[in-house]
């Protein structure tokens, strides 16, 4: 009874959390409202560290929010489409939903014991036929809007899982997931038309800043990679008889060098080189293909890579000088990027400099930069300077030089400003199983024909398992011919179902939209709920989706927004992202054998003191290092925290005593504190914070008026809210003691008493050459010249300086003031 025990503490409250559906937000308008979302998770297995130190920080931010009055949405759901649960469906020669939900509920059981404080009742899972329903409901609108689409193309193709990859789940050339060397496919597949919004994702960060983390914004920034230029059109000469003459533009962002190309370069796996290549070289192009197909882009743009390629026989007519350019076909221009085609200025480019150098080019420098001549010394030159051996540009600045450029180009008809981007279009064709089927039709007759609303969802077929689900380069749904063979619901004949599933990402596209309503039957959210809680206001997850989720939830968001149904333009208005944790340094892996145990930790420590090592390790951005942190030590400051509340409800009542000033002014120091701290994300000071006032609580008990002072019960009631945000079984259980009914989590945030703010004194001393002449009592947060005033204008001073002039004086303020007189 009175000794602190996790254990009985953490079998006594959910049961009366849960009687009392203390997270369930209101909705009912009588509150303002706030919505606070971790990134779902992917029920791989059992909650594990990561989990456990995510969720601690959302928590706070949630708790924080409802203590301080706001009607809070905390919704929890899984991501349980995707991969791992078909491979192991294969393994085990089950059903993916097996394993997927035996896992969610494993982890939903840990998450109820861990206490995060969500609304149960909102619970989803994207691979539920209700959520689905949806997705698919949402990919029909986008496709009636001509924003999903299928061509064919080559597409990025891992020989493992036997799958197509978007260009994000492509690392260093590796498939993401198994690390096989990706390849390219040619295939029809289902795209985004994501490069649509290319712009709005881009300007629409201006309004992140401040409130996303800086590099989270840099890198998506980076993604969609927005090029200001020109397109410039060249003639390419005919080749005899052999072959007419083309036209072919190329992308540059350096219009003002054009009369320092002295080449040109088609990158050598787009059909455009094959289109180009004279009979003479043809044999040698089809050899350097076969070589190109085997790299990854990063290794084809690697400046440390020895530059090859070949020559397609043809030449490029420069609009401005008539000049004859050799074309080149090269694997270091990319085919999907620009027009595939470049012009080459190796003066001013190093990779055509090195390309040159290579093939004994001509080097034809167009802007003096003041430097040395790149053709002596093989270095681009790039910076400003003034355009030479350019005609009409003669004189100009490099920054004057491209507008002028583009001018006189229009003027021929042969170029015009263009903007590119880096961003491709979102390919989320999968051929695997365990997603999201596509909601369309193949029609002999009719075409592409999408399955009519009302009769969505297109169901998963439940009888295909096991080795049904193995990869064989087209989707295991092809197999299964009861499913796939259906009637045009256009004409009536006979057609196909899409055996294609669609990317996972696009099922966490939207997810919080769906939490708004997740009941609602009408249609993926409920309109009226939407506006009420969108845009989330506190998003919680890793820096691992700082490009893909944050962008795709991002283009979904406008999308809908677009056609009317939701007011926000952006879904996340604040994102944090936590640290990793390592242990030892590391982070955690079966390889490394320094995997941590989440039940364990709980199992020794309990709960609360593992949540509270989480935020005391450092501020949530910072890594958690396990091998650093005293999940002991927290569990004993819990104990001290929690005895303060024992001896208050034990102790006789002391009536007439004024309460312990000192105290009442350090903790509601503490909850002032407190507040602005938490507003900046700062938890673990909060805890340090904390640890302070129960210090000094336990003294005045101890050696003070006892633990009948009410500034005994005012700072351990505090200490019980405040830490009800890290450690919600403690403080619990510590409200409970002090008299009050639960739940600590609606106390509401405890009021400071600015009266009480007021900072005690300090006594400066003012010394003469060292000697103490005077002492004064000064406000702790005095600045160095008005503590310096004082105590020239002292009486006392100015007596013992008798008019002497002053050399120096030196102030450490608060604290000290030296005069030397001169
Ligand atoms: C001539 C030129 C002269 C260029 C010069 C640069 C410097 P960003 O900024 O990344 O958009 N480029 C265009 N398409 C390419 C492709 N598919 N593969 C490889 N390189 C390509 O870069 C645009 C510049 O990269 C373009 O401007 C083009 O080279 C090259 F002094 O054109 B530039
Ligand atoms: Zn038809």
């Amino acid at each position: 009874e009175g000794v602190y025990s996790f254990a009985s503490i953490e079998a006594k409250w959910p049961a009366v959390w849960d009687e009392l559906n203390v997270f369930a937000p209101l909705d009912d308008g009588s509150k303002e409202r706030r919505y606070v979302l971790d990134m779902f998770p992917y029920p791989s297995g059992d909650l594990h560290m990561g989990h456990a130190e995510a969720f601690a920080m959302g928590d706070v931010v949630s708790r924080y929010w409802r203590q301080l009055g706001y009607d809070v949405l905390h919704p929890i759901g899984w991501d349980s489409f995707g991969l791992p649960a078909e491979n192991a469906a294969i393994k085990r020669n089950a059903h993916p939903s097996e394993w997927t939900y035996t896992n969610i509920d494993t982890q939903a059981e840990s998450f109820k014991r861990y206490a995060i404080s969500v609304d149960w009742s909102r619970r989803l899972q994207t691979s539920d036929p209700e959520y689905y329903r949806w997705t698919q409901w949402l990919f029909k609108r986008f496709y009636e809007r001509g924003l999903a689409y299928r061509k064919n193309s080559p597409v990025n193709w891992c020989p493992t899982d036997q799958t197509v990859l978007a260009n994000e789940q492509v690392v260093n050339g590796a498939c993401e997931r198994c690390g096989s060397v990706v390849t390219k496919k040619s295939l029809n597949q289902w795209y985004f038309k994501i490069t649509d919004y290319a712009d709005r994702l881009l300007d629409d960060m201006d309004a992140l800043k401040g409130l996303w983390p800086d590099r989270v914004l840099a890198m998506q920034k980076n993604w969609i990679g927005r090029s200001e230029g020109a397109h410039v059109t060249f003639v390419i000469e005919a080749a005899g008889e052999e072959k007419p003459a083309q036209e072919l533009t190329v992308f540059t962002t350096r219009p003002d060098t054009l009369y320092g190309a002295t080449f040109f370069v088609v990158a050598a796996d787009a059909p455009l080189a094959v289109d180009l290549v004279t009979a003479q070289h043809a044999e040698a192009l089809s050899d350097y293909r076969e070589q190109t197909k085997a790299l990854s882009d990063i290794e084809r743009q690697s400046t440390e890579r020895p530059k090859s390629g070949v020559f397609t026989g043809r030449y490029a007519i420069n609009p401005l000088t008539g000049e004859k350019l050799p074309v080149w076909a090269a694997d270091y221009v990319l085919a999907d990027y620009g027009t595939g085609a470049i012009m080459a200025v190796p003066a001013h480019d190093q990779r055509d400099l090195d390309f040159a150098k290579a093939f004994d080019l001509p080097v034809r420098a167009v802007l003096d930069t003041g430097g040395e001549d790149p053709a002596e010394t093989g270095i681009a030159t790039t910076g400003e300077g003034t355009l030479i051996n350019s005609g009409e540009l003669n004189g100009l600045s490099k920054t004057e030089g491209i507008p002028a450029a583009i001018e006189i180009l229009e003027k021929l008809g042969t170029g015009e400003k263009f903007v590119n981007f880096r961003l491709r279009d979102w390919l989320l064709s999968r051929q695997r199983f365990w997603g999201t089927p596509i909601p369309i039709i193949h029609c002999a007759d009719c075409g592409e024909v999408p399955v009519p609303d009302d009769q969505l969802p297109v169901r998963l077929p439940e009888n295909l398992r096991g080795e049904d689900l193995s990869p064989k380069g087209t989707s295991p749904l092809a197999a299964a011919a009861e499913w796939v063979n259906v009637a045009c619901p256009s004409c009536g004949g006979a057609a196909k179902r899409d055996t294609d599933t669609m990317d996972t990402f696009v099922d966490s596209s939207w997810y919080f939209l769906r939490f708004v309503s997740p009941q609602f039957t009408e249609g993926p959210f409920d309109p009226a709920k939407v506006n009420e809680w969108m845009p989330v206001g506190q998003y919680v997850g890793g820096v691992e989706h700082a490009i893909l989720h944050l962008l795709y939830a991002r283009f979904f968001t406008k999308v809908i927004h677009d056609m009317g149904m939701l007011e926000a333009t952006e879904p996340f208005s604040a994102l944090l992202n936590q640290g990793q944790v390592l242990n030892g340094g590391k982070a955690m892996s079966k390889s490394l054998g320094n995997g941590v145990d989440l039940g364990q930790q709980l199992d020794k420590y309990g709960v609360d003191a593992v949540r509270l090592t989480m935020i005391f390790a450092g501020p949530p951005e910072d890594d958690v290092d396990w091998a650093d942190v005293s999940p002991s030590g927290s569990a004993k400051f819990l104990a001290r925290a929690w005895r303060l509340a024992r001896d208050v409800d034990s102790a006789p009542g002391a009536p007439g005593i004024g309460g312990d000033a000192a105290l009442r002014s350090l903790t509601h120091h503490t909850i002032h504190d407190a507040k602005a701290l938490l507003e900046g994300h700062k938890f673990n000071v909060v805890v340090a914070k904390l640890m302070e006032l129960v210090n000094a609580t336990r003294k005045v008990i101890d050696s003070g008026a006892g633990a009948g002072d009410p500034a005994v019960r005012e700072a351990a009631e505090a200490v019980a809210i405040v830490l009800s945000l890290f450690a919600p079984y403690t403080a619990e259980d510590m409200w409970e003691t002090l008299g009050h009914p639960a739940s600590v989590a609606n106390a509401g945030f405890p009021a400071v008493d600015e009266a009480l703010l007021v900072a005690q004194s300090v006594t400066a001393i003012v010394q003469i050459k060292g000697k103490v002449k005077d002492r004064l009592e000064v406000s702790p947060d005095i600045t160095e010249d008005e503590l310096r005033e004082l105590a020239l204008t002292s009486e006392v001073i100015k007596k013992a300086l008798d008019g002497a002039s002053i050399r120096t004086v030196i102030v450490r303020a608060p604290k000290l003031v030296n005069i030397v007189p001169a």
